[in-house]
């Protein structure tokens, strides 16, 4: 069974407090139960992991090395500005899918560039927990 790392960047745990507009109406909780459900269904084993820090979510990448066969990640803000995520995707080479619920190419202009697009498989924007479904899929095969 593939054993896939799911990392949730920085205030996307507030998710369903404020802008429902951009990022819909569920919470935080229920995207998690919808990432374990989907992989679950994809016979795909899931680890889940949400942090508001940039070096944490750095040596959660570096502890998936030999542990880990993919890494879903939705980087936050962290897209925009982390040379060091993206450096430590590319220091443990672990196929990697960005996801992220909005489209960030129809927002503000900072929003399009994206550091770990650099290193990423495959980029999902703007379906909501839908993206999360297709970025599993794309390691399960189905
Ligand atoms: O669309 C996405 O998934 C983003 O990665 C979400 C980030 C944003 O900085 C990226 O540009 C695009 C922001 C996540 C914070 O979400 C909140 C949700 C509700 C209330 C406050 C923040």
């Amino acid at each position: 069974m593939k054993k896939i790392l799911v990392i949730n960047g920085p205030n996307l745990n507030l998710l369903g407090l404020r802008e429902p507009a951009i990022y819909g109406n569920r919470d935080f909780k229920a995207l998690e139960a919808f990432i374990l459900e989907n992989g679950l269904d994809l016979g795909l084993q899931i680890e889940l992991f949400q942090s508001n820090h940039e070096g944490a979510i750095v040596d959660k990448i570096q502890q998936a090395y030999g542990v880990f066969d993919g890494i879903v990640i939705n980087p936050a803000a962290y897209t925009h500005t982390s040379v060091a995520i993206l450096d430590a995707l590319k220091g443990v080479a672990i196929p990697t899918v960005e996801v992220h619920l909005s489209d960030v190419d129809s927002r503000e202009e900072f929003r399009r560039h994206s550091f770990v697009s650099l290193y990423a498989s495959k980029v999902i924007k703007g379906k909501g927990f839908d993206g999360y479904r297709e970025a599993l899929e794309y390691f399960s095969g189905k």
